[in-house]
């Protein structure tokens, strides 16, 4: 059923793709599987775009799918999951609107029982600030998958020194470039290239 899913929404095929999942989740498939068989065809989709197979409207829509494929599977992750393991705080960095390997993220996060305060896209260093005050967030994950992203990513560590939260809160940064080089740069406190990463680094950071 999983590899079905990864291949329907690798094919951006829209009203499939739902209807699988939502099949799935009426069979009682394991909800994070769901989610795992989505970053799979979507993986494909970004390696088909870059391959030249695949166009904007493509990827656009693929995005669109994965949107509404989590949106019938979060109320199935959620269930039951009545304790926070802790606040984190996510967005995509400012300048970039890139959020379809953030949202993953983010969603990997939730279902490991993290209280998951997601700020969107193009996110002004400042509103990250904001959002790890007021909730007294543990860890800050900032995506970002263009060049320019490094120095947003840097300009929000900075930020949030400044306001004092540096010593409170850990940062995490991911997306396609992001290495040990960029990590260095930016002084977060480390780097992840997937979701499980995130997950492990917020039980590391947050346990
Ligand atoms: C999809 C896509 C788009 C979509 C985005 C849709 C959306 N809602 O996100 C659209 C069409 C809108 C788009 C627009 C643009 N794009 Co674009 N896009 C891509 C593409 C093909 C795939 C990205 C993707 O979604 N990958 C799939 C996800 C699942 O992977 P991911 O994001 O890396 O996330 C995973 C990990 O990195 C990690 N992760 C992600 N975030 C975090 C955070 C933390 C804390 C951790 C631990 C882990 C983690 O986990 C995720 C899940 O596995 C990439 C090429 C590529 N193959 O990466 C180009 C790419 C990123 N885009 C590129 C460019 C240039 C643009 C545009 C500037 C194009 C233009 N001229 O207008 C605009 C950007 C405008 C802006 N201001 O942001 C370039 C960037 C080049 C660069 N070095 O700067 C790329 C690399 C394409 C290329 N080869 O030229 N794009």
């Amino acid at each position: 059923m999983s590899e079905k899913i990864a291949a329907l929404i690798a094919a951006v095929e829209e009203d499939m793709t739902l209807e699988e999942v939502r099949k799935a989740l009426g069979d009682g498939a394991d909800p994070l599987s769901l989610v795992e068989a989505l970053r799979e065809g979507m993986a494909v989709v970004g390696d088909k775009y870059e391959a030249r197979e695949y166009f904007l409207p493509d990827l656009i829509l693929s995005a669109e799918i994965f949107k509404e494929s989590i949106a019938l599977i979060e109320p199935h992750l959620q269930s039951g999951n009545t304790t926070t393991k802790g606040a984190v705080v996510i967005g995509t960095v400012h300048g970039d609107i890139h959020d379809i390997g953030k949202n993953i993220v983010a969603t990997m996060l939730k279902c490991n029982g993290y209280d998951v305060h997601d700020l969107g896209v193009d996110v002004p260093p400042q509103v990250f600030v904001e959002k790890a005050s007021s909730t007294q967030a543990g860890l800050v994950a900032m995506s970002g998958l263009l060049t320019l992203a490094f120095d947003a990513m840097k300009d929000t560590v900075d930020a949030l020194a400044e306001a004092g939260l540096r010593d409170k809160a850990k940062v995490i940064i991911g997306g396609g470039p992001v290495n040990e080089k960029v990590l260095e740069y930016c002084g977060a406190d480390a780097f992840g290239k997937d979701p499980a990463e995130a997950v492990r680094l917020a039980n590391r950071y947050l346990a």
